[in-house]
């Protein structure tokens, strides 16, 4: 089965290799913007784009030590006033596949308008408006979509700003394996997102993540919901213990990326909603050895943590929304009641 959707999620291994040598052999587009300091750091979009935005400040404050924050950009011109302080110098990342959302490039206008700072774009799509409006434009093209839905551009762009992050503390080369250890891990577990994908019994899906893996849980609870129209929840896993636990049972499939940091935390509330009935479709770095009712995509290389595993995470919540679609005989190329750019 061929379609745009398949090929291009099948694609992000060749996409990431070939981006990180475009950014490694065009040194010379962010250098000076990226040594520079400012006070606080943002990053926006919309829709998967915003979910980027929320793993992207998470691991941009974790690597780089610097105040930083992802949010919807509606909210940059809407409630500036709740992002921005008078006076306060800020780098802006803009995010967008298309770079031609409409809140996206309105919210990097108002922010050159109102505030101080300098901007970045990341975009897939070149001459798009995004990289028209800001200082430094940054065209991630390896992940150019024709799809309705967004998958290698997710992953693609985020791993620009993870290099970026990396570029800032001089360690690029902890990214260099990552297009091979995702080629191996698809080759390895692909089927197994796709059986789980397949299983039309489970009706509730709960998707968990901690840090820099609860954008990615929101990425994956989206991916599932515009591909295969299926109801979807979201939250820090122990969160999910004051009240949401409530649904769970038999028919419940608990999504869980664990984290190498957390892991013991996320360990005992995945132990506790197995207890209520709950399948869980675990991805993370060493087993969660439960005794039923669990499968898992465990990821063991030695250069994978918690900042290189979410995106290698990303993939297999594509293809897991892509088998459900498929089984549920929809066209993810064609997801009802969905554009590929929302222009107001
Ligand atoms: C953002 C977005 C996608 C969504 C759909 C419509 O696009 O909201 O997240 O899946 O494709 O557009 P972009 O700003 O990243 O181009």
């Amino acid at each position: 089965m061929s379609d745009h959707t398949y090929n291009e999620i099948m694609h992000q291994p060749q996409a990431w290799s070939e981006t990180l040598n475009y950014l490694n052999k065009n040194v010379n587009l962010y250098r000076d913007m990226i040594k520079k300091s400012f006070d606080s750091y943002l990053f926006t979009g919309c829709g998967t784009s915003y979910n980027l935005s929320l793993s992207a400040a998470a691991l941009w404050q974790s690597i780089t030590q610097t105040p930083t924050r992802g949010i919807p950009a509606s909210e940059v011109f809407l409630f500036p006033e709740m992002i921005c302080v008078p006076g306060g110098k800020y780098l802006l990342f803009g995010i967008s596949r298309s770079g031609e959302t409409t809140e996206t490039v309105k919210a990097v206008k108002f922010f050159r308008e109102n505030f101080q700072g300098m901007t970045i774009g990341i975009s897939c799509d070149e001459g798009s408006s995004l990289l028209k409006n800001v200082h430094i434009p940054l065209l991630t093209s390896s992940a150019h979509e024709l799809s309705v839905v967004m998958s290698q551009s997710f992953t693609t762009m985020l791993l620009t700003i993870l290099y970026l992050a990396y570029f800032r503390t001089g360690r690029v080369n902890h990214l260099t394996d990552l297009s091979s250890v995702l080629e191996k891990l698809i080759s390895r577990y692909k089927s197994l997102a796709q059986q789980l994908g397949e299983n039309l019994a489970f009706e509730k899906f709960i998707f968990l993540g901690n840090g820099p893996y609860y954008g990615i849980a929101w990425e994956g609870s989206l991916k599932l919901k515009e591909m295969s129209l299926t109801p979807t929840e979201t939250f820090h896993f122990l969160e999910f213990r004051h009240g949401p636990k409530s649904i769970v049972d038999e028919k419940t499939l608990i999504i869980a990326l664990t984290s190498f940091k957390a892991f013991q935390y996320e360990k005992d509330v995945l132990n506790e909603m197995s207890d209520l009935g709950a399948t869980i479709f675990h991805i993370g770095g060493k087993s969660l050895d439960l005794p039923a009712r669990c499968q898992e995509v465990l990821i063991e290389e030695n250069v994978i943590d918690d900042h290189t595993a979410p995106l290698l995470y990303a993939v297999f919540l594509q293809l897991l929304g892509y088998y459900r679609a498929r089984a549920r005989g929809m066209n993810p190329d064609q997801p009802k009641n969905l554009t590929k750019v929302v222009q107001l």
